[in-house]
């Protein structure tokens, strides 16, 4: 079954930024699709759950040095 969950994204100051969490996010293992929007600091990623949860996206996007908190 795919998910589908949209994150707050702190730390981004450039537009690489969200391009390096974007592909960070699409390399993983279960995600479908990530897509990251630099001006409203959100990240959406539509993941095959069973395959990846949301606390691994977490720990990959703080790895890669920002900071993320679940919506809702
Ligand atoms: Mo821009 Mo972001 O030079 O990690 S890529 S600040």
């Amino acid at each position: 079954k795919i998910k589908e969950q949209t994150f707050e994204i702190t730390g981004m100051t450039c537009a690489a930024c969200a391009t390096r969490i974007e592909k960070g996010l699409n390399k993983m293992q279960g995600v479908e699709n990530a897509t990251v929007n630099l001006a409203l600091e959100k990240a959406t990623v539509k993941y095959r759950d069973g395959e990846l949860s949301p606390m691994e996206i977490k720990e990959k996007v703080e790895g890669l040095g920002y900071g993320i908190v679940t919506e809702k």
